[in-house]
């Protein structure tokens, strides 16, 4: 298996705090995605995500393949909980729910995808997962039957964080979920950035420059942005978003 993409995130750490945008194939048509791809890359956008709780688009492969083929950033698959495997993208978040203590999440879908990762040679990037509680009850919660962490037990995230660091993964994401309430809080954020090596991908509910500049001063390494997005029908704020991000000094 290639190793290229996850090379490039930490090259990309070492540079600059960065934003990632996340296309949901099931919002729009493969034209219109690939339009917004297009807008993100041109706006600052340092990854392209793609991927949503479930998938109801049956030209997923096809909306990647497209995307991946006009533009230049990475474009890496953000899985849900089905079979999202497709050689068409650089690379794979295969992700692992630390939070959840549901096996589906922990284990099973992960063997259901290797046949495909091996088939495909798609780059995985192992990821710890980790839910927080987020002020109402999100997608990812309801589907993966797992309890989020309470909003203020940074201890709680950060051993989670840490037991996926040890156990190999090669990146830690605090989700607080699509379209969440409220976004992780920032001491959060710092608790486990100032305690972990490995890099820091903070999402969900963040909806203004503001908050993801505080979400990097805060130590997430990466921010996603999805939801925001998707309302969006000026794309100055995907600039705004991406100047805020990059504006933020490597500690
Ligand atoms: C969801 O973290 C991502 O998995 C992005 O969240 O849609 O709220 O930006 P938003």
């Amino acid at each position: 298996m290639k190793n290229n993409i996850y090379s490039k995130l930490l090259d990309m750490k070492e540079k600059q705090h960065s934003l990632f945008c996340l296309i949901d194939p099931d919002k729009n048509n493969v034209t219109e995605n690939l339009e917004l791809a297009k807008i993100y890359e041109q706006n600052g956008a340092d990854v392209i995500l793609i991927g949503g709780s479930i998938m109801v688009e049956s030209r997923y492969e096809e909306t990647i393949r497209i995307i991946k083929k006009n533009i230049e950033i990475p474009v890496i698959i953000f899985p849900g909980l089905f079979n999202f495997v497709t050689g068409y993208a650089d690379a794979i978040l295969l992700l692992n729910m630390l939070s959840s203590r549901n096996p589906q999440v922990l284990i099973e879908e992960q063997v259901r995808c290797a046949p495909q990762l091996y088939n495909t040679g798609l780059e995985s990037i192992p990821t710890g997962y980790i839910l927080i509680e987020s002020g109402n009850l999100s997608s990812v919660q309801y589907m993966s039957h797992s309890l989020p962490i309470p909003h203020k037990k940074n201890d709680i995230a950060l051993i989670h964080a840490l037991a996926g660091q040890y156990m190999g993964m090669k990146m830690i994401y605090l989700e607080a979920g699509s379209g969440a309430k409220h976004s992780v809080p920032n001491e959060m954020i710092k608790c486990v950035s100032s305690k972990i090596d490995i890099p820091l991908i903070v999402g969900g509910g963040i909806r203004t420059p503001e908050s993801a500049k505080e979400k990097a001063e805060s130590g997430a390494d990466f921010i996603v942005i999805g939801t925001v997005l998707e309302e969006l029908d000026n794309y100055n704020l995907v600039k705004e978003i991406s100047e805020a991000v990059h504006s933020v000094k490597r500690k």
